[in-house]
């Protein structure tokens, strides 16, 4: 943490502009040395136009302009200098070179982030978030990451985690001083209550995180049915572009075969499967194979049914094999339906003429939820998401226990773990390993 640290914050490519950052205690005269203006007496936030200069040389390196920050006024909260140079991969990497060769070090992934982290300018939750903004490719999941950056993950917990602080103390007191009766005496009829509260909102909590991580994750969508009923047709109508083979013959799709379509909101993973039938041949009996593997994957499965023709033994069996999952029934061949009453509930679609609005239709209305709570402050990783089950389950033990009338300085017990597993969410019970993994995850420079 005390080494002045090093790195280019932007892609190594031709570009108009590249940015070298380096921060900490000598940020500021390492680039001195380097620079035809001396910055040690200028003041923060300032930006200065001159040369950086190769000290052994004398020749000019780059025109350049440079950003100063100081401590604790700066993202790192250290000393912070920001040289904008010309955006060539040579002329940055020499800047970059001539930095480490006057004492900075070369920055790890995430370092820089994970300064300001350390130093409490932001929690670990914020720092996740930058991550999350970096690498977001959709308004949905860049939303999700700018509420992050701004704290809504301390401010979401907060109020629960001080109710929570404030109880555990109470009862700390009681247990600690019996004699001083200025402390309310927390008994179990009061505390319930306040568990069964905690507990609703913990929950709710979980919810939309859950909800915001199929929004950022997007949906696991296996096209399922028998041989030739249109599987590859639908992928390809809901792709807009050819990318399954389509032909009359059964057992076509033998791979599984991948796209992603991003639907108001949700991200659906499609993938069209080999039809499901017996068959003799070994080939179509290993995407035969893949295919009940995509059944098992899937959070989201589209049957797809023959509408031209009656259901038969191979459409019962798939209608069964997939009957306690996520699904949606399609009937494609819709053109060739006399009349639709003779199938029950159903979507009804024409792959082959792209007719298949019904079917974009009914998956919008089903993750219309997910899109509402997006706006909301939320939880918004498997790491948040993991931590807060964790307290979900130390609180309903603290429940548990209240209702089976053991003492309260033994369901204190449970409080105590739901409050750090809380308080973990924002890095403030964080064991070391875990934050090099999560930092180094990181692009370098940031
Ligand atoms: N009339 C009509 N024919 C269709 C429709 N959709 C697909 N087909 C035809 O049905 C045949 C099979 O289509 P595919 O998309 O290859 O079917 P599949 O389910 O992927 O078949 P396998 O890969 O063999 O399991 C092709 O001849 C398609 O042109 C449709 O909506 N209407
Ligand atoms: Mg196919």
């Amino acid at each position: 943490m005390n080494d002045t640290i090093a790195a280019i914050a932007t892609p190594l490519a031709d570009g108009a502009i590249s940015i070298i950052r380096i921060s900490g205690e000598h940020a500021i005269s390492i680039v001195n040395t380097l620079f035809t203006k001396n910055l040690e007496q200028c003041e923060a936030n300032t930006i200065h136009y001159g040369y950086i200069m190769n000290p052994d040389t004398q020749e000019p390196v780059d025109e350049v302009l440079v950003s100063l920050f100081r401590a604790p006024k700066s993202f790192t909260a250290e000393d912070t200098v920001e040289i904008n140079c010309h955006g060539g991969p040579y002329v940055t990497k020499t800047i970059l070179t001539l930095l480490l060769s006057k004492g900075a070090r070369m920055a790890r992934a995430g370092e820089f982030t994970q300064r300001a982290f350390l130093h409490g300018r932001i929690d670990l939750t914020q720092a996740e978030a930058v991550m999350d903004l970096i690498k977001a490719n959709d308004k949905a999941k860049a939303r999700m990451a700018i509420n992050g950056i701004r704290g809504s993950v301390a401010k979401l917990l907060e109020p629960l985690i001080n109710e929570l602080l404030d109880m555990i103390a109470n009862i700390e007191v009681n247990i600690d001083y019996p004699e001083y009766d200025d402390v309310e005496q927390i008994r179990s009829d009061i505390l319930l209550p306040k568990v069964n509260d905690w507990l609703t909102r913990i929950d709710d909590m979980i919810k939309k995180a859950e909800s915001g991580a199929i929004m950022k994750e997007g949906i696991q969508t296996a096209i399922i049915g028998k041989p030739n009923v249109g599987k590859s047709s639908l992928l390809n109508a809901m792709l807009e572009e050819e990318k399954a083979i389509v032909t009359d013959v059964a057992g076509t799709t033998r791979d599984i075969v991948e796209g992603s379509i991003y639907l108001a909101g949700v991200t659906l993973h499609l993938i069209d499967t080999a039809g499901i039938r017996d068959s003799e041949d070994v080939i179509e009996q290993i995407g035969i194979e893949k295919s009940k593997a995509a059944i098992e994957q899937a959070q989201l499965i589209l049957l797809v049914l023959d509408g031209g023709n009656p259901l038969d033994d191979n459409d019962r069996e798939l209608l069964e094999m997939t009957s306690d999952k996520d699904r949606l029934i399609v009937y494609n061949k819709c053109d060739l339906i006399k009349k639709r009453s003779q199938h029950e509930k159903g979507i009804f679609i024409s792959a082959k003429n792209q007719d298949i609005d019904e079917l974009l239709q009914a998956l919008k209305k089903r993750y219309e939820q997910h899109t509402a709570v997006l706006s909301e402050p939320m939880l918004n990783n498997e790491r948040q998401i993991g931590l807060i089950k964790m307290a979900r389950s130390h609180m309903a033990s603290a429940q548990q226990a209240l209702l089976d009338g053991i003492q309260i300085d033994l369901v204190e017990i449970d409080m105590q773990a739901a409050y750090q597993s809380l308080k973990e969410i924002l890095g403030e019970y964080h064991r070391d390993d875990l934050l090099d993994t999560l930092f180094a995850n990181f692009c370098l420079g940031k």
